[in-house]
């Protein structure tokens, strides 16, 4: 009896009509790709791009391998076409709408259903939605013409009575650094890099939500939903809105046909989303249910994190302000600029933004900038930089040129620009929106208006408003209230105000040859670049050479430095400060302990010098490719000396000494919110540790000031500079400064005691020596990661660092440090 009324049971529920949401079917399988001009067609993998699948038949070489892109270049100047058969169930089939999505097509596409003609695309950054229930059946062939980018680029420039800096490559909406760069490859890669999906639906589909926030403050946040829809005829339709998962408001939608999907809602004592290092990045899920009175039809989920950010630009005695205000606090940016993560962008997988993302965090950031000749990111980008705190300075897709002006252009950057913000402007994370990368210093600095017409100059400016001055900055205030900056850097290096107002690119340092020292004298309001390049790691070497040994000076390897004076610059900088060993291995070395030293001595210099200067983001953090390059993690995911170095410099509370004219000055940053007691040590020793002065100092730093907290002639004291070293300590933390340039360090040679302990994540690794070493550098074949590296062992003082790594055999740790190259 009982067993037939839960029966009964069943059967009713099995009678109810079924809930009648949107159908999304995702169009990745099936996928074939050949060449125009072939006949045979190969197994290809959506999302991606021809050069992967061509790699994946073994159809041209890993153009990542030693000198292979040039033997690749063929792919980029061919047509590809890609197609695939897909069945429609007849249910789906007999929906009232459907629609095809096209996220990502890269980039000249003509889009074929069963031989119609629906859709030509000419813009890698935008979304393509199609009506396309007329032309479907049961079975189905999607075709897609990928038709190389030079063809078109040569029409657009045959348009224009002049050239425009720098290339054809802005003729193209798509990502630049793909024509080559002085870090990247020259891959200019075609096909389907982001979803297509089939969406099918009768009477009602929710498109997106925009979640507003009217006020804000301790007390109170007064919000505002707002959905963006499909279909509306239907009576008795209602909105659930539901927040962390409890109902909070229904909504009958018929009140609200003529003026749209609103809802709002207030949160009391709201927690606020703050920065990483500041307070817990926190956020709200709010969903919303579209139902009529039997079944559901549509939902809709978003993660909102409650904050204000402003950039805050206020003329003031010096110049102009240039710094962020996060819920009203100024917040110091500390982070890097930000690269694609590869050349094709389908190999980057959830866990390398997780893993990125994590190195971001570890080495004490709070802020990226996504650099304008790269891609808009993922979804999975932005999401992970709101969970975990980071801020984004968000660049649109221009870089180092001028571009077109004419109206299919502009029409074409007008909708690629809202299509993005829309995407992204629900990310607590985005902290502003920038016009470009070095076009405005381009035209005022780098030559470009040599030799033209005034009435060329003005077409050209005049154009470069149009984009960065109207179109751009009108999007972002219609859809969002994120700050928007016409161009980084505000002014170029040539223009003395680059020190006074806005932000600035110093690349003095490396490109101009000056000294790292110049970045201790000439602090902007917010450094948004600076950088200095090395060598990756060997792990990284092998790859690219596809061998055991640390080879430099092949033909091969030297294709992976895309800077013409790349290595020239390396070795000028190293016999500055730097030892030059003449070992393959240790100069990689070398290279990186350089570009980790003249790097942290921007970034504390920047710090010093807070609030005249607001922050720090060094070029860059990460590769496309394995590369001789600017970045602190190699393409393999290895830290270099940079980031592990950076990290210290970034921690909140930092104390940083200089020297000048034999005064030794100590200055002592706070980025926290609250004062933080010092209770330092002050010591001057010997490398072998013997005591030659030493001395207290209490203060109290206020929260987020930074200021000087101690000053000594060093005439005063009798010591040999190059053999001593300054160690402030707090408790265990230790800061060390040096009187001394490394190469005339008079570091001894000594034994370095290694004691091994197996831990359930890997190893752990106690290092001890007699004497000072500088710049222990531990280093193994295994897999896995050190806690520290590139560190200074203090003699008689033992350290342990954790290698945690995947493997359980034994490994073989080995080290490096200056002390044995020091001649
Ligand atoms: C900056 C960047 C990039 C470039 C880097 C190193 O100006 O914006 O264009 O790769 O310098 O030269």
């Amino acid at each position: 009896m009982r067993y037939s009324f839960i029966l009964l049971i069943l059967i009713c529920f099995g009678c109810q009509p079924k809930h009648d949401v949107p159908v999304t079917i995702e169009l990745n399988n099936n996928w074939q790709f050949k060449k125009t001009t072939d006949s045979v067609w190969h197994s290809a993998t959506v999302l991606g791009n021809v050069f992967s699948d061509l790699l994946d038949h073994d159809l041209i070489e890993d153009p990542f391998i030693g000198n292979n892109e040039e033997k690749v270049q063929w792919v980029s100047e061919a047509d590809w076409e890609y197609k695939t058969i897909f069945s429609i169930e007849e249910e789906t089939l007999e929906k009232e709408k459907i629609e095809l999505n096209f996220e990502g097509l890269d980039t000249y596409a003509s889009v074929y259903l069963n031989d119609s003609l629906i859709l030509k695309a000419n813009n890698a950054f935008r979304e393509w939605k199609v009506d396309v229930k007329q032309f479907l059946n049961e079975q189905n062939e999607l075709r897609i013409l990928f038709e190389n980018t030079s063809k078109f680029e040569e029409v657009e420039k045959e348009k224009l009575p002049y050239e425009l800096p720098e290339g054809n490559r802005i003729f193209t909406r798509k990502a630049q650094f793909q024509y080559g760069w002085d870090w990247g490859p020259k891959l200019n890669t075609s096909g389907i890099w982001r979803p297509i999906k089939m969406v099918a639906w009768n009477d009602f589909r929710i498109r997106n939500i925009e979640v507003i926030q009217n006020v804000l403050n301790d007390s109170i946040a007064r919000l505002e939903s707002h959905m963006d829809y499909e279909g509306f005829d239907q009576e008795n339709l209602f909105a659930d809105y539901y927040l962390n998962g409890d109902l909070i408001g229904t909504h009958d939608l018929e009140m609200t046909k003529n003026f749209g999907l609103f809802f709002n809602f207030e949160i009391k004592n709201p927690r606020l989303w703050w920065p990483h290092n500041l307070g817990e990045p926190y956020l709200y899920n709010i969903k919303v249910i579209v139902k009529d009175d039997k079944k559901i039809l549509d939902s809709i989920s978003v993660k909102k994190g409650l904050r204000t950010i402003e950039l805050i630009t206020e003329k003031d005695s010096i110049g102009e302000s240039f710094y962020f205000k996060v819920n009203d606090v100024p917040v110091y940016a500390k982070g890097a600029n930000y690269i694609p993560q590869h050349s094709f962008q389908n190999k980057v997988k959830d866990d390398d933004y997780e893993k990125l993302l994590n190195d971001v965090v570890d080495a004490n950031m709070n802020m990226l900038r996504v650099w304008g000749g790269g891609i808009y990111e993922n979804d999975v980008f932005y999401d992970l930089c709101d969970e975990k705190g980071i801020l984004v300075w968000q660049d649109f897709m221009f870089a180092c040129a001028m571009y077109p002006g004419d109206d299919n252009f502009l029409e074409n950057v007008q909708q690629e620009a809202s299509d993005n913000v829309k995407r992204l402007r629900n990310h607590a994370s985005i902290a502003l929106w920038c016009g470009n990368n070095e076009n405005s210093e381009g035209w005022h600095r780098w030559g470009w208006q040599a030799n033209r017409s005034e009435a060329e100059k003005e077409e050209i400016w005049n154009n470069y408003l149009k984009v960065f001055d109207s179109i751009l900055p009108n999007t972002v205030s219609q859809l969002t209230d994120t700050d928007y900056w016409e161009s980084s850097p505000k002014y170029g290096r040539g223009n003395p105000k680059y020190k006074t107002e806005g932000d600035a690119h110093d690349w003095w340092i490396w490109h101009d040859g000056y000294p790292f020292e110049h970045l201790d004298e000439n602090v902007p309001r917010f450094m948004s670049e600076f950088g200095f390049q090395s060598f990756p790691s060997y792990e990284t070497i092998r790859y690219i050479n596809q061998s055991d040994s640390i080879e430099i000076n092949s033909d091969s390897f030297k294709n992976h430095q895309k800077h013409s004076r790349g290595f020239q610059i390396i070795e000028e900088y190293m016999q500055r400060d730097f030892p030059v060993p003449e070992n393959p291995e240790d100069y990689v070395y070398m290279s990186q302990l350089l570009q980790a030293y003249g790097i942290t001595k921007g970034i504390e210099a920047q710090r010093r010098a807070k609030p005249y200067n607001m922050g720090t983001l060094y070029w860059q953090l990460n590769d496309c490719w394995p590369a001789i390059s600017w970045s602190s993690i190699d393409f393999l995911g290895n830290w270099k000396a940079l980031h592990y170095k950076a990290k210290r410099s970034f921690e909140n509370v930092l104390i940083s000494s200089t020297i000048e004219k034999h005064i030794l000055r100590t200055f002592a940053a706070n980025d926290t919110l609250s004062n933080v007691p010092l209770n330092l040590e002050f010591k001057i020793i010997d490398f072998e540790g013997n005591i030659i002065w030493n001395d207290t100092v209490t203060d109290i730093l206020n929260s987020n000031e930074s200021k000087l907290i101690f000053a000594l002639n060093l005439n005063d004291l009798d010591f040999d500079r190059s053999s001593a070293v300054l160690v402030i300590s707090k408790d265990e933390k230790k800061w060390l400064h040096y009187f001394s340039k490394p190469k005339d360090l008079k570091l001894k040679e000594g034994e370095i005691l290694k004691k091994i302990t197996k831990t359930d994540d890997g190893f752990n690794i106690e290092l001890s020596s007699k004497t000072l070493q500088k710049d222990v550098f531990l280093y193994t074949k295994t897999n896995g990661h050190f806690s520290d590296n590139f560190f200074d062992l203090l003699p008689n003082q033992p350290k342990t660092i954790e290698f945690s790594t995947q493997e359980n055999e034994s490994v073989n740790f080995n080290i490096k440090c200056i002390n044995n190259l020091i001649r």
